[in-house]
């Protein structure tokens, strides 16, 4: 995934040919799009292997099972074109070590605390425990809350080098330069953008911020 204007498009829009024209038009403001549930459900799988025709592409499938389950959800992913794969921690370490090891050279990022209020309940308070099985496990990077900066900070201390990618930006409330200030690599933008009346300028609007603390 190149590392230029730091977004990635988060793009759950149900209609398939919107998705598509969306990112068509953003291509040059977006690092890479991310994929989940609803554009999968809508579009079917293919979605996956075409949008990676146009760009990176990381099917956010929240994996959270058991080790051979995950195998095979992450196996079918990279299969269609999907160049990282989202996971949950919670599952522990011989479900974590299985994607590593299905990826094959594809990238698993790790949910650490999540962006939503509902993600204090619980996944706040594992947090740490989640980046530093993480860690352990060797994936390539995790995903902390834009909407809680100084929780991407925390993160950081704890793994290094490694990736973040924060969602939580725009419409849940989080900044896009905050983030990237607090220690994230990327943030993760999705209706702030695709359902703008204008994705183009929304984009550039966010690169803008971005840039202004780089
Ligand atoms: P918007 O709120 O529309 O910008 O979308 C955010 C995207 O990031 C959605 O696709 C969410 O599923 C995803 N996301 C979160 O919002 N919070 C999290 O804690 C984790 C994710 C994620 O793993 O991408």
């Amino acid at each position: 995934m190149r590392k230029e204007t730091r977004i990635i498009l988060a793009i759950d829009e149900t209609d398939g040919r919107k998705a598509v024209s969306v990112v068509k038009e953003v291509r040059d403001h977006i690092d890479a799009v991310k994929i989940n549930w609803p554009l999968i459900l809508s579009a079917g799988p293919e979605m996956i292997t075409k949008l990676s025709k146009m760009t990176d592409v990381i099917c956010d499938l929240k994996v959270a099972d058991i080790p051979n389950t995950v195998r095979l959800i992450v196996e079918g992913a990279v299969a269609r074109g999907a160049g990282a794969v989202i996971v949950h921690a919670f599952t522990g370490e011989d479900s974590l070590t299985a994607a590593v090891e299905a990826a094959k050279g594809a990238e698993i990022y790790a949910v650490t605390e999540m962006s939503h209020p509902g993600g204090v309940t619980f996944t706040a308070k594992h947090a740490e425990e989640m980046a530093r099985l993480g860690m352990k496990c060797g994936v390539d990077g995790f995903i902390a809350p834009a909407t809680r900066p100084e929780r991407i900070a925390d993160i950081r201390k704890i793994i290094g080098a490694k990736k973040i990618l924060s969602p939580g930006v725009g419409t849940q409330g989080g900044s896009a330069s905050s983030a990237i200030s607090a220690g994230a690599d990327y943030v993760i933008i999705g209706r702030s953008i695709y359902n703008s009346p204008e994705p183009r300028k929304a984009a550039s609007d966010m690169e803008r911020d971005i840039r202004s603390v780089l």
